[in-house]
């Protein structure tokens, strides 16, 4: 019998090995594989500047054993003193061990920043990475791992980093059911049934990989909240994961259900003015605490799509997220209140509602409370303007809200690189600071001066394997990470270092995948909402066309509410003669958007109501325009796939496979969007195709008939 069980843990060790290096994106960007050019620089040995290290310093040490292991097949030797190629690590609490004259200055570099240097030592130079905090060293390092797992030479660097943004989140929609709204990554990673006890190793990765790219908070729950979560049982699941994320720096957030005093503890009601409500959420509050002594605070959404709020006792959502507030901060915790609001009487153009509700309310909230607004003014579409909030509320923080998770640009299969999206609302100027006055300066604080900054992504993270639920998304975790860290960087070089990352550091093969990443969210845009049109898709799980639907309970749920076409025209007019949405943008935007002549083709028909015929600036009709857009868009994806193909032999084929069978996918419905939106608009304007177009594949009735009833990630 012992022969047999060691003949079986042989087996599998050897069946364990393979595995555990196989291609299927487990790894992220936390491969380690050694670079094209070969490791630039391994340390002789590891200096720290402490006997008794952090947790937070003990998992940098880790991380760097991990690296170097794979990286050259060995760890580095822990050395005593600095000397010449050593790597120094030092931080204000990790730093007395060194002799008075090699001791680094870590002072001034701020709560997470760090430096990589070079330090001059009797024995020649070393690598010094420093940080004020211990989190700060723990990025430098991540940083230095990075820049040698793409190749690059360590020595001689000279980087200063700091994060422009202090919180860093990623939004979990995760149900405790574990369904993830809007997840495309198969069921929540958190497993509440198995919490406490047992902690998946995934835990500890995902902070790793959370830590690498700066994240620094997660709120674990969905926003369409429950109460549950506040209870004692689901505290020590919550305060067991907070464990894990600790030592990286990463705090835990939850979503707080307005109602949960009547639901949890059977109050008659839960209106913030009354004493009982706000002695419940202070006594939650420290609850939690005792539980989670860092516990990072609440993400509410309140009186939205459903979920109950102070306007449910006709207060105002200051006055709720006030109170919240005030229970928070005698522990040092933040209330992140969401602005995606919107009345359940339709009183005016959505789009308008949300800056109508919360303008009036600047300077109203507390100083540890930010609102948290999503970057468009409608909901997370391929293409909105930036929302009109951003700019407007001079007293009171703003945080930005992205959606990581691809719910209307094609789930996880579709290829869209979000850098660009991302990059295009930070850098969209709002001029209410005069010129220059973008969305990333509003949003780090740099023109308003607000102490509190903050960036949420909506997590596209589950259970799959590969995380994301393809491997090109996850360059879009990572890609926000990176923004989030800093709101100006380049979304071509974020792509480039992820490329090198994950794919292949030989330059060829990386650019090839970075300009497939840069191509593709516009290719999105054309076959699925060209030209400022949006919100056309499929009703409730929002997978692939449905301009046609024009009869919901609500008529701003309703892709016809959004398009408008008729027989002579198409568009919302957003206009002085229409909504007049455009009102809520500072001038020049507000003059150039008024007119057609002065608004960029791909806002066209989100601000204006445009006839059929209305001659473009390229001298073509709109809809000559409209329908080269849409064919553009199926050739585009056409393009990834062929650029994609040309990296066989360049990459392992597990993921060369994987992603071109994905790419089929998106082809396939690339082509679906177009014919279908085709055949709709052609019922409505009863304009012919411009010659040598391909006709739809089907009739509309086929479009309309198609049904989806168990489309992944849908809402309640
Ligand atoms: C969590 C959109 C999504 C909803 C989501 C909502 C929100 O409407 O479709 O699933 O709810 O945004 O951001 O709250």
């Amino acid at each position: 019998m012992r022969f047999r069980a060691m003949a079986l843990a042989a087996l599998a060790t050897a069946l364990i090995v393979p595995l555990a290096q196989a291609e299927d994106g487990y790894r992220l960007w936390l491969r380690y594989t050694a670079p094209a050019s070969g490791v630039a620089f391994t340390p002789s040995n590891i200096v720290t500047g402490c006997d008794d290290p952090s947790p937070t310093i003990r998992k940098s040490l880790d991380e760097l054993d991990i690296a170097f292991e794979s990286l050259t097949g060995s760890k580095l030797p822990r050395g005593e003193a600095p000397g010449q190629g050593a790597l120094v690590l030092a931080s204000a609490a990790c730093n007395d061990g060194f002799a008075q004259t090699d001791r680094p200055d870590v002072s001034g570099l701020g709560q997470d920043g760090y430096t990589i240097s070079t330090l001059a030592t009797g024995d020649g130079d070393a690598v010094l990475i420093a940080g004020q905090s211990d989190a700060g060293l723990m990025y430098g390092v991540f940083d230095l791992l990075m820049r040698t797992s793409r190749g690059e030479d360590v020595r001689g660097l000279s980087v200063e980093e700091a994060p422009s943004v202090d919180l860093r989140l990623l939004n979990h929609w995760d149900n405790l059911d574990r369904h993830v709204e809007r997840g495309y990554a198969g069921q929540s990673i958190w497993n509440w049934h198995l919490l406490p006890d047992f902690l998946d190793r995934r835990y500890e990765d995902y902070a790793r990989a959370n830590a690498s790219i700066g994240i620094n908070g997660v709120s674990l729950t969905n926003v369409n909240a429950d109460a549950t979560v506040l209870t004692p049982p689901y505290l020590e699941k919550v305060a067991a994961l907070a464990d894990v994320f600790r030592p990286y720096g990463i705090k835990v957030y939850l979503t707080a259900r307005f109602s949960a005093p009547m639901e949890l503890d059977g109050l008659p009601t839960a209106d913030p003015v009354n004493e009982d409500v706000q002695e419940w959420w202070q006594a939650k509050a420290d609850e939690i605490y005792a539980r989670i002594p860092d516990f990072g605070g609440f993400l509410v959404k309140a009186n939205s799509e459903g979920q109950p709020g102070p306007q449910d006792y006709g207060r105002s959502h200051a006055e709720g997220a006030n109170m919240l507030a005030d229970a928070l901060e005698p522990h040092g915790g933040v209330v992140m209140w969401r602005a995606f609001v919107y009345s359940a009487e339709e009183p005016e153009d959505r789009v308008k509602q949300a800056y109508t509700e919360f303008k009036p309310l600047d300077g109203a909230f507390r100083d540890n409370v930010i609102v948290q607004v999503k970057n468009g003014p409608l909901d997370f579409q391929p293409r909105e303007p930036f929302h009109p909030l951003f700019g407007a509320m001079e007293d009171t923080p703003l945080a930005l809200e992205l959606q990581v998770t691809k719910e209307y640009l094609g789930f996880s299969t579709h290829l869209a690189y979000l850098g660009t999206l991302w990059e295009e609302v930070l850098s969209a100027d709002t001029y209410v600071y005069g010129q220059g006055s973008t969305v990333a300066k509003v949003v780090d604080g740099a023109l308003t001066g607000e102490p509190l900054t903050a960036i949420a992504g909506v997590s596209n993270i589950g259970s799959d394997r590969n995380w994301t639920g393809s491997h090109f998304d996850q360059a879009n975790w990572y890609a926000f990470g990176r923004l989030a860290w800093n709101p100006e960087a380049s979304a071509e070089r974020i792509a480039r270092d992820w490329a090198a990352l994950t794919f292949s550091t030989g330059p060829e093969a990386r650019d090839v995948i970075v300009d497939m990443m840069m191509a593709s969210r516009e290719a999105v845009v054309n076959y699925m909402t060209p030209l400022g049109l949006t919100h056309l898709m499929g009703t409730g799980h929002h997978y692939g066309p449905a301009p046609w639907v024009d009869d919901l309970g609500r008529a701003d749920w309703t892709p016809y509410y959004y398009h408008r076409a008729t027989k002579d025209a198409i568009g919302f007019d957003r206009t002085q003669t229409g909504s007049n949405a455009i009102a809520q943008y500072a001038e020049p935007l507000r003059e150039n958007w008024s007119d057609i002549a002065t608004t960029p083709d791909e806002l066209l028909l989100w601000f204006h109501r445009v006839p059929w015929d209305h001659e473009m600036k390229s001298g073509r009709t709109l809809w000559e325009a409209l329908v080269d857009h849409y064919d553009r868009g199926v050739s585009q994806v056409g393009e990834l796939k062929v650029h994609w193909q040309s990296l066989e032999g360049a990459i392992d084929r597990e993921r060369l496979r994987e992603v071109s069978a994905y790419l089929d996918i998106q082809a396939k419905e690339a082509r679906w969007w177009r014919d279908a939106s085709l055949a709709y608009w052609m019922s409505v304007n009863g304009l012919d195709l411009p010659a040598g177009t391909e006709p739809p594949a089907h009739d509309l009735g086929y479009y309309k008939a198609l049904e989806f009833p168990n489309a992944p990630g849908q809402g309640e």
